[in-house]
């Protein structure tokens, strides 16, 4: 190890040194527009200058002071959404409004102005009940449904706009000095940092001045909001203290303080907001610093005659104010109206996109640590799963592979034949990933250097050159991913003659992309480092991590001609970033707290498009204690992304060296993980095609039921499992909130069942956690485990029926090939439908353009919540052939069981009951 990294990594078991890292006080923008310095009046709308186009209707809105004008265009975006932007009319030069996220351009609807006096203007898309009220002075925008008002935006009038400016050295005029719109006479201005920002050592240089924008909505009858991740956060959102906003600013900070609002490795600048009977997202796209504040007004009653005879009283809606700040770019912000939780996530969806299908291995479980050091310890710790009868699917290799931190390459002495080691993997039917950052070591002989050198694929820096910073190769420079021509060509380096050692079972993992630089500001990269286009890294830090996403994705799609569907994880990400891969919460501790936190991290990635994630299991950092480490898995098992992980300098952790006792529990969680994979997968496959998340908080599937808005101890994976870990230590109950009234719950391992609608007590040992199924689902499982998901291609189907309060039951089974595109180009799938409605369960088809071929059947059908034990069972195929079934009731539980089945999976089918 270098002396470099020795230095970095000896600060490892310090807590996050605040020092580093900024609070709100610290920044500057921020203490702008908190004391509205640029803003000494309103803004009015200039409804005279309305012109409205084929796309969007635009007008020009003027400060009343300084009578600079800002340049407003509303669109009307197919599915009840709205977008709002709002620029510089004539800015000294373009400012950065974020490319490629939106995935294509998002279909506009024309808005018709259909009322509205001198001083408004009403725009309504002709279709739905939705108009969107333009207040001229103070300019001001009201979003109505059925003369109802859902959200205001800019009615507190935080309306900021900073105008780029010419550097002061070259104004030439003396009076011109200083822009019309500022008043800094009683200002410091090195105190408001209009020009240079100062942290530390560190100097923020700003060419064109200061250049934030902000803007307030208030959401009327909303308390509950959720997203803008990531934060180590509750799931619901909190009202945050002065200089206490959520910020999003990608950070590479180990070991992050839990219950802390500031910025980690990812951001989603989208919000939602849930009550009763509607759900509504605001999407900020803008990739710069961001800053969120929320204010939520409860609902009051007041008396509105205090003199009067009978006090007239009357209840005011509770309100919520989001407040929104960005360092730079423009306001280019998306009003999802819902109604439904459904609808928000389609409409989001449409946005940015749906996650990507994964291939079925990666939703197997996975086996890292810093480092497996070499190819024996691969071998061993390979055949360590097997001996112990743990089914994984990968393992991973994190920097130590590769030769000096240069990736691409492979450290020949650990690694000297990576090929030999693949194979040894495949014929296992398992996989390897390795990690590539985005620093590339500056060394005149590595090719990946040179090459990149050679075409100017690096961030420059601000003095000119390229800009040099420090990470775990020592000196680097650092991909310019924002430029498409870096995207092609990094895509291109995975291409297997090129990838020297790496074959199709080898795929990958981007850590340090926020981007991380050591010893720089905050542990990142200066923001006046200039990326492809001129642009500044302000105006675009917070996507940086969502291109190296990307382009290995690319990569891996075109080393395969197109075929294969590629697996990435990232560390940083973006809104989109779904569309890529998976990601993961990054550097947690060993502690229960991280455990428990990691439930409201992962619901809410999931409902801001990012389904595929989850956290490190065992904790990063420090060693987990053995109860907690079960308890880790056992939770894990049910997290859609599910890796096991170690920092260097941790005792090793391998499921087996628990004592046997402990390696059982580890081992039956593992297996209950590929016991679900049907499900799993299946809930995969409608987060791709119909948008909704795979891990849901209760209110999505609950979303009238008050109770369930701020649980974030248990959630619904996919409609029919409600999931709730144990999250302390030595626990022996938990209790589990099972909602709705009409619903009926059934323990997933006893079969005992609950009404919903009520706080149960669940007693628990360190064998299991409580996970219910709901009545009315049906949840399509495999009966046999294999060594790993290739080994489970061809074991059989069971279907765990759970009937309803009113004796029915739905669920879906999807499969395919599970690693190409064939199920979308040539719609090789089966998708399946199983309903169980008057004592007949039926198999039929759910999408009758799809077909695949399986040799599986369903040879188990469990049906739990049957009060009475039948006189026959017999299935009927559809050639009209009849069989009768043997079968097992039990009592006690109403507990149905047919064995030994031989139900081909694609057929149509139906087993009736009498
Ligand atoms: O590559 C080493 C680690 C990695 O194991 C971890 O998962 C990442 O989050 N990486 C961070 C860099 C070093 C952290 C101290």
């Amino acid at each position: 190890m270098e002396a470099a990294e020795k230095k970095e990594i000896s600060v490892e078991d310090e807590a996050v040194d605040k020092n580093v890292f900024k609070d709100c006080s610290k920044i500057a923008f921020y203490r702008r527009q908190k004391q509205q310095l640029f803003k000494k009046s309103t803004y009015r709308a200039l409804l005279d200058t309305v012109t409205t186009g084929e796309k969007s209707t635009n007008f020009q809105i003027i400060n009343e002071a300084t009578k600079i004008s800002l340049l407003a265009e509303v669109y009307g975006i197919e599915g009840n959404i709205f977008r709002l932007k709002i620029n510089e009319e004539t800015p000294l030069k373009p400012r950065y409004e974020v490319p490629d996220v939106l995935t294509s351009k998002p279909s506009t609807v024309r808005l018709i102005a259909c009322s509205g006096d001198t001083g408004s203007l009403v725009l309504a898309d002709g279709k739905g009940d939705l108009k969107c009220h333009i207040t001229a002075n103070p300019f001001k925008v009201d979003l109505v449904s059925k003369e109802e008002v859902v959200m205001s935006i800019n009615s507190l009038g935080q309306l900021y706009f900073e105008h780029l400016q010419i550097p002061l050295k070259q104004r030439a005029a003396k009076e011109n000095e200083e822009d019309a719109s500022i008043d800094t006479s009683q200002k410091n201005q090195e105190d408001l940092c209009l020009w240079e920002e100062k942290f530390g050592k560190f100097v923020d240089v700003k060419a064109n001045g200061p250049a934030s924008v902000g803007l307030d909505f208030s959401l009327h009858g909303f308390e509950h909001l959720y997203g803008i991740p990531q934060h180590a956060e509750s799931h619901l959102l909190k009202t945050t203290g002065d200089g206490d906003a959520y910020r999003l600013y990608n950070l590479d900070v180990y070991g992050y303080k839990i219950h802390d609002k500031m910025g980690i490795y990812g951001s989603v600048p989208y919000l939602l907001a849930h009550k009763q009977g509607r759900t509504i997202g605001i999407f900020w796209l803008n990739a710069s610093e961001t800053l969120v504040e929320i204010n939520t007004e409860p609902a009051v009653e007041y008396m509105l005659t205090q003199k009067g005879p009978v006090a007239a009283k009357q209840k005011i809606r509770s309100r919520t104010h989001v407040h929104w700040m960005s360092e730079s770019g423009i306001i280019d912000v998306f009003l999802l109206t819902g109604p439904t939780p459904s609808d928000i996530f389609t409409q989001y969806s449409r946005l940015t996109g749906t996650q990507a299908m994964p291939p079925l291995f990666s939703l197997g479980y996975h086996q890292c640590r810093w480092n497996y050091e070499d190819e024996q310890d691969v071998i061993a710790v390979d055949a360590g799963c097997d001996e112990h009868d743990i089914p994984y699917d990968v393992i991973w290799l994190d920097i130590e592979h590769t030769e000096g931190k240069r990736y691409f390459t492979w450290d020949k002495k650990r690694f000297p034949n990576p090929k030999r080691m693949q194979e040894l993997l495949r014929s296992k039917k398992r996989k390897l990933v390795v990690i590539s950052d985005p620093h590339i070591k500056i060394d005149p002989d590595y090719s990946v250097y040179t090459k990149a050198k050679e075409q100017g694929f690096f961030v420059r820096s601000h003095e000119g050159g390229d800009f040099e910073g420090v990470c775990w190769p020592g000196l680097s420079s650092y991909l310019d991913f924002t430029n498409p021509k870096v995207r092609e060509w990094y895509a291109s380096l995975f291409a297997f003659p090129v990838y020297q050692g790496s074959t199709d079972i080898l795929f990958l993992w981007n850590d340090m992309n926020e981007p991380s630089v050591f010893r720089g500001p905050e542990q990142t990269m200066q923001k006046n480092a200039i990326h492809h286009g001129n642009w500044e890294h302000r105006e675009l830090h917070n996507i940086y991590g969502f291109y190296q996403q990307m382009a290995t994705a690319e990569g891996l799609i075109q080393r395969s001609k197109g075929k294969e569907r590629p697996f990435v994880l990232t560390r940083s990400f973006f809104a989109g970033s779904q569309k890529y891969g998976a990601v993961w919460t990054g550097d947690n501790t060993a502690d229960w707290s991280y455990l428990k936190i990691s439930i409201p991290m992962l619901l809410t990635l999931n409902i801001t498009g990012i389904s595929f994630c989850g956290a490190d299991v065992g904790g990063f950092i420090g060693n987990p204690e053995t109860e907690l480490l079960v308890r880790w898995y056992q939770a894990g098992a049910y997290q859609p992304f599910f890796r096991s992980h170690a920092t260097m300098n941790t005792k090793r952790r391998e499921p087996w060296l628990f004592g046997e006792g402990h390696t059982r529990l580890i081992r039956a969680a593992i297996r209950e993980r590929y016991t679900l994979l049907p499900y799993w997968y299946s809930l995969f496959y409608h987060a791709h095609v119909a948008s909704q998340p795979v891990m849901r908080p209760l209110w999505v599937e609950f979303p009238d039921e008050l109770e369930t808005f701020g649980i974030e101890d248990e959630y619904m994976l996919g409609s029919a499992l409600l999931v709730h870990p144990v999250t302390e230590p030595k626990a022996t109950v938990v209790d589990v909130f099972l909602p709705g009234s009409n619903e009926v719950w059934y323990d997933s391992k006893t079969f005992a069942h609950w009404e919903g609608g009520c706080t149960v007590k669940i007693p628990v040992t360190l064998d299991t956690i409580p996970v219910f199924q709901r009545g009315g689902s049906v949840v399509p499982l495999k009966t046999t485990i294999g060594k790993s998901t290739g080994w489970m291609t061809d074991s059989h189907y069971g279907l765990r029926v759970a009937l309803s309060t009113k004796g029915s039951a739905v669920g879906e089974l999807y499969l395919d090939d599970g690693h190409s595109f064939q199920y979308l180009h040539q719609k090789q799938f089966l998708h399946r439908k199983f309903s169980f409605c008057s004592s007949v369960l039926i198999n039929n088809s759910a999408d009758q353009r799809g077909h695949y071929p399986s040799k599986c059947v369903v040879e188990q059908i469990l049906v739990l919540g049957l009060r009475k034990e039948p006189s026959s069972v017999t299935t009927h195929s559809s050639d009209g052939k009849d069989q009768p079934v043997t079968f097992a009731y039990c009592a006690k539980t109403s507990t149905l069981r047919l064995e030994k089945l031989s139900l081909n999976i694609g057929a149509d089918w139906e087993v009736h009951i009498k």
